[in-house]
């Protein structure tokens, strides 16, 4: 393919310090708090994929398309194969498979990318380059109604939602610039260095549009989100209230890989409790992982035996004791004057007191209300006892602060594995 040549662009552009959040602090001051790797945004250059097809006849062949990196070293991309579909209507859907691997030399956190729109370079809107689709002919046609229908890979599964990254944190030589970048793109676990990861991007040819071939810029990021372990996301305590009969928990995996809960538990004490976490408060979760971005609701005690709405991914009903109820597991407290502690444990054999800031088994803690332990300070207590403790930012923030990473709200929002996955900045 032809076209010019783009240098390239290496911004470091953030750099934030942030915190574990597994440790929590109580009024006597002992806690000690480990290092965790940087949250951080930097882009890895653009690149863009090429694909010819066979015009009206879409059932032939297509040539597998040439990628073509922009100067810049952190990834190399190989196209493995390109497949054609006509559709009904008469429009074509191709779906090229990617390989991507780090060559950087050092592992990427947070591999993404995301389309992107050059100034003079792409067809404005659409992340196609400009003069790069053409009819059967050769001659130039629009780009405009080719869409990105979908980006793979075999952790998302599907196009993710990308935050904290704009068009600014590219930089074009030559006097251009990004103009816009897709509010959507694709992410993967983390890549080792030296590390494949495969992926398919699927795009839709309208058949007003007989296009012949056609090329997507791309830019691509390592995107680490500031969190790097599970958070109590929400947390109900109002049993009974606010239409739900039951006691629930939300958990979300703020980071960028999955996370397995199995040994896991969650552990409850009363607001004034000095005493360990007792088995009778707790619940081991089940042998599951969380995908990066997606929530767990685990369904706590109550009246009903019946499942809530939406669905839990848990709901334990024997606690730590032994003991079993059909109705569920923890009931914790609800009062506007009151509040309560709920711990979230990569362990389930150990039995930490609340007050154990140091025990390496606290993943997260809330406390709530009067609760005389928490990470910092508690969050504020609930103002009916229809409100929810929520964690701010979709649940990506955790400062180790949970007067202000969580709040109350007036309005339960219960989440589950099926909801929409959230990529935290
Ligand atoms: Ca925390
Ligand atoms: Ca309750």
């Amino acid at each position: 393919m032809t076209g010019k040549r783009w240098g390239l662009i290496l911004p470091a552009l953030l750099l934030a310090a942030c915190s574990t959040g597994q440790q929590a602090t109580a009024p006597t001051p002992t806690s000690t708090t480990a290092p965790a790797p940087a949250a951080s945004t930097r882009a890895l250059g653009l690149y863009e994929l090429s694909i010819q097809g066979s015009g009206a006849q879409a059932s032939g062949r297509v040539t597998p398309a040439a990628l073509r990196s922009q100067e810049i070293a952190g990834l190399t991309f190989t196209v493995t194969g390109v497949q054609v579909v006509t559709n009904g209507d008469g429009s074509r859907s191709y779906t090229a498979a990617l390989n991507v691997t780090n060559t950087s030399g050092a592992a990427i956190g947070a591999p993404a990318i995301i389309p992107a729109d050059i100034a003079g370079y792409t067809e404005s809107g659409t992340y196609f380059r400009a003069g790069a689709t053409t009819n059967q002919s050769g001659a130039p046609t629009s780009a405009s109604g080719i869409t990105l229908t979908q980006v793979t890979d075999s952790t998302y599964s599907m196009l993710f939602p990308v935050t904290g990254v704009s068009s600014a944190d590219f930089a074009v030589p030559g006097g251009s610039s990004v103009t816009a970048v897709s509010a959507q793109g694709w992410r993967t676990p983390t890549l080792a260095a030296g590390a494949t990861q495969a992926m398919s991007l699927g795009f839709t040819i309208p058949a007003s549009n007989d296009a012949y071939r056609f090329s997507l810029v791309f830019g691509a990021f390592d995107k680490t989100p500031a969190v790097n372990h599970l958070v109590i996301s929400q947390l109900f305590p109002g049993n009974g209230n606010a239409g739900y009969t039951n006691d629930w928990v939300e958990l979300f995996n703020p980071t960028n890989n999955p996370i397995s809960v199995s040994g896991y538990s969650l552990r409850y004490a009363s607001a004034v409790s000095a005493a360990a976490f007792a088995n009778t408060n707790a619940v081991a979760l089940p042998n599951a992982t969380i995908n990066p971005g997606r929530y767990y609701l685990v369904q706590l005690a109550g009246t009903s035996s019946a499942p809530m709405t939406p669905a839990p991914d848990a709901f334990p009903t024997t606690n730590l004791a032994g003991t079993t109820s059909a109705t569920g597991q923890i009931n914790m407290s609800a009062s506007t004057t009151g509040g309560g502690k709920l711990a979230l444990f990569n362990t389930a054999t150990t039995d930490p007191t609340p007050s154990n800031q140091t025990n390496a088994a606290y993943v997260d803690y809330v406390g709530y209300g009067t609760a005389n332990y928490s990470e910092t300070s508690p969050s504020p207590a609930l103002t009916t006892t229809s409100d929810v403790e929520l964690r701010a930012a979709s649940g990506c923030t955790d400062t180790n602060n949970n007067s202000s990473d969580v709040r109350p709200s007036s309005a339960p929002t219960p989440r589950n594995s099926a909801t929409t996955p959230v990529a935290c900045p």
